[in-house]
């Protein structure tokens, strides 16, 4: 007898499941939905390790719910609108939407050579108008919902390049980042949503998520509430008010500033150099104002103090925000490190009022704690109506219009007569670039005289703010989503992408939810309600004298410094997915990215866990291959600690495990637990597995079951939480089982019958 030795050659067996399963998705019909999203691309044209671990995790997770028996929601599209392509076809002279497309088709490509399972039938390209009709009519709902506005905004103008920038595109020096020029504030007509009227709700919308608490903090923190009080202030003959948080330190009060752009300076009297150096202080860019300690005493005018009546000098102070409170301070410089650097540029007296936690110096209110001080000073303000309890949120409506091409274009016609009136029919198809200047000109729609279209387009971040829900009904021409559809499918289960959308992204697409629950077509208040902000993979990174230099350029040079950091051309320390999957398959790749960490921390990547990964697969493929016991192992709990695992995403335990696992049956090659292992290599090594499991002739790994079921449980009506079940147990002593594994739930209970449906098992109990 001779046995016929096969290997197993990745490329051609990657190749071959891959063709399988494009032609053959998977689906499982189930009432119990999953929806697994990862974020998706910008269209760069090229896949990094990054997008590699971020759709390793999210494919891991989907394949093991499938292997739960959900009908699992995994789309993959495009945020395809943006900047770089603009730039792209400037440089090289191309249309943007051809150097998009051409992305697009290769990392589709990139996506599909690696295995995922991605439902392709919902794919979303943004920059489409099949998808950006929809992007309008969010607009137009805002629009009709008074939250879509006009109005005049600062915005960031790079004057060499002519252009309007982004915050994110200047640095922290107020320079813009392709030009390096000084950018400056220029106040131009903008669109703006207004999610500042949604800020409580977002507010309280994240005491019910299940997201990692440091996303939960920044998203507090951007939106800022802060309760304290105004206090108005006599100016001459006006009144000012300044929003303090601290109103208990009134009597350290010892100037007022206001801000450059605060509207009480018109009416104040000043001299012609003091109006010249406040409008130059205008033009400088926030960043540069913020970290600025300039401030300008106004020679002809006073305040004076709600309480003691004292006269104080009055400032025009760069640090004074107009966007946040009222746009004026009052300047304690006793208790504050701004208002102090201030007062001794100046030599203005500092005069603490607090000490140990209790009012001094304070009139009447001396020796009061700081608390009964605030409630105190507060109610005889407004006895006086000198003072008013305020909350503030530093939550700023939401900046959408660009100056630029590619993007959606924003559907309103200007009319002289009728004002901005929203385009009647979508979608407003994005002209050819050439076109533009013909474009502009069209009728309106109300009286049909000469008008001119928006020539702004909206930010990305609306594309992307509502991208999840078009892909579970992206053929629907008359909806946006078919409501039943959204009901069903909606909230997403898990959300994967990076933490540098914790902010933004994740905000503007809670709020437009929201607007469109309140529009009656969404249910769910919540859009993720899970979140996982998977890491950095970080390259290890080669300088010499302070220039950065290539791995192979360092060998035999002396003084080289090493560290990890971000995977980037400029830093040399980029690896390829490409050339990675060529020398090693996807498998390996999948699984070293989920093995290296956690997937929320940091990957210093190192290549040699590719090594340890195929000496891995290749020990589980002599395993199938070889002699095989009939006696099965009693490894249940060991199966269901892996299971518990998998519930909580922790994928590099889940490998571990698995790899502990093979070394058992190395021992002892139990037929049965061979299988088992291969069910579960499948969300991590979908091809190896496959492979096995035809070897093994368990048919398509796709439909097996997990071997630890796990389930909702119900007793007499109540959900009572998870349970989980091993395979072999659910058909003949689940009874038994149950009794025995889930003493506490179901201690002293007379079970009269035991149900499963769905992902649900039901049980009723005589009282
Ligand atoms: C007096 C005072 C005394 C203050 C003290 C602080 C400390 P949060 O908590 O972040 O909301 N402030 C108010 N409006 C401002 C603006 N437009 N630009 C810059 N600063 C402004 O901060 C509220 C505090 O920030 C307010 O309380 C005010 O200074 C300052 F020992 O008033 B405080
Ligand atoms: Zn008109």
């Amino acid at each position: 007898m001779h046995k016929i030795v096969r290997a197993y050659h990745f490329a051609q067996h990657e190749h071959k499941w891959q063709k399988v399963w494009s032609s053959a998705p998977i689906t499982r019909s189930s009432n119990n939905k999953h929806y697994c999203l990862a974020m998706f691309p910008y269209p760069s044209g090229n896949l990094h390790l990054g997008h590699v671990r971020v759709y390793s995790i999210s494919d891991a997770i989907a394949r093991y719910e499938l292997m739960q028996r959900k009908q699992v929601i995994y789309p993959m599209g495009w945020d395809s609108f943006g900047l770089p392509a603009e730039n792209a076809a400037k440089e090289r002279g191309l249309d943007p939407k051809v150097w998009t497309s051409d992305n697009i088709a290769q990392m589709r490509n990139q996506l599909n050579r690696l295995g995922y399972m991605f439902d392709w039938n919902r794919e979303i390209f943004t920059h489409e108008p099949s998808y950006y009709r929809w992007t309008q009519y969010i607009f137009q709902i805002l629009h009709r919902r008074g939250l879509a506005y006009q109005g005049l905004g600062y915005i960031n103008w790079d004057p060499v390049e002519n252009t309007v920038l982004a915050n994110e595109q200047v640095d922290e020096n107020g320079k813009g980042w392709r030009s390096g020029a000084l950018v400056e504030r220029r106040m131009m007509k903008q669109w703006f949503f207004k999610i500042t009227d949604y800020a409580e709700e977002l507010l309280k919308g994240l005491e019910g998520v299940n997201w990692p608490s440091a996303v939960v903090e920044m998203q507090r923190g951007w939106i800022g509430k802060s309760a304290g009080c105004n206090v108005k202030f006599r100016v001459g003959k006006i009144e000012i008010s300044a929003f303090t948080t601290k109103v208990e330190t009134i009597y350290g009060v010892k100037f007022l500033a206001l801000s450059p752009e605060h509207s009480a300076l018109e009416q104040l009297e000043l001299t012609q150099q003091e109006r010249h150096r406040i409008e130059e202080l205008k033009k400088k860019s926030e960043v540069l104002r913020k970290s600025g300690n300039f401030a300008l005493p106004l020679s002809k005018v006073h305040a004076i103090h709600p309480l003691t009546q004292e006269v104080l000098p009055v400032f025009v102070a760069e640090y004074v925000l107009m966007n946040y409170g009222t746009g004026c301070v009052m300047g304690v410089p006793a208790h504050d490190a701004r208002d102090k650097l201030l007062a001794q540029s100046f030599n203005i007296p500092e005069v603490p009022v607090i000490h140990n936690k209790h009012l001094i110096n304070s009139a009447q209110f001396t020796n009061l704690s700081e608390n009964e001080g605030k409630k105190a000073i507060l109610s005889e303000l407004c006895k006086t109506s000198s003072g008013e309890r305020k909350t503030f949120y530093r939550l700023r409506d939401w900046l959408v219009s660009r100056q630029r091409y590619w993007g959606t274009p924003i559907p309103i016609i200007h009319c002289d007569s009728c004002g901005p009136v929203p385009n009647p029919s979508l979608p407003v198809i994005l002209p050819e670039l050439s076109h533009r200047s013909d474009w502009e000109h069209t009728n309106c729609p109300h009286c049909h005289k000469p008008a001119r279209r928006e020539m702004d387009t909206l930010d990305t971040f609306v594309d992307s703010s509502w991208y999840y829900l078009r892909y579970l009904d992206p053929h629907n021409n008359s909806e946006i989503c078919n409501k039943q559809v959204a009901e069903y499918s909606l909230p997403v289960d898990i959300y994967i992408g990076g933490l540098e959308h914790a902010i933004m992204h994740l905000l503007y697409a809670r709020f437009i939810h929201k607007v469109l629950r309140d529009e009656g077509i969404l249910k769910c208040d919540e859009p993720f309600s899970t979140l996982l902000t998977q890491g950095l993979v970080q390259g290890k990174t080669y300088k010499h004298l302070g220039k950065y230099i290539t791995e192979e350029e360092s060998i035999g040079k002396s003084d080289i410094e090493i560290s990890y950091e971000k995977m980037s051309k400029s830093k040399k320390n980029g690896v390829s997915p490409s050339a990675l999957v060529e020398e090693y398959g996807a498998d390996v790749i999948r699984l070293a990215l989920l093995f290296a960490a956690p997937s929320e921390s940091t990957i210093e990547w190192q290549g040699k866990l590719l090594k340890t990964m195929q000496k891995w697969l290749e020990s589980v493929w002599n395993l199938v291959k070889g002699e095989k016991n009939k006696n099965g192992i009693l490894l249940d709990e060991f199966y269901k600690g892996i299971t518990q695992s998998m519930e909580r995403r922790k994928l590099h335990v889940v490998i571990a495990r698995l790899m502990e696992l093979t070394h058992i049956l190395e021992e002892n090659p139990s037929e049965k637990e061979i299988e088992m292992l291969v069910r579960m290599l499948h969300p991590f090594a979908p091809h190896f597995a496959a492979e096995c499991g035809e070897m093994l002739g368990l048919g398509d790994v796709r439909k097996l079951d997990w071997p630890v079921l796990s389930f909702e449980i119900d007793i007499n009506g109540e959900n009572r939480g998870k349970v989980m079940v091993p395979m072999n147990r659910m058909n003949t002593d689940l009874k038994e089982y149950l009794q025995h594994s889930y003493k506490k739930l179901l201690q002293n209970l007379q079970i009269e019958q035991i149900s499963i449906k769905e992902d649900k098992i039901y049980i009723k109990h005589s009282t």
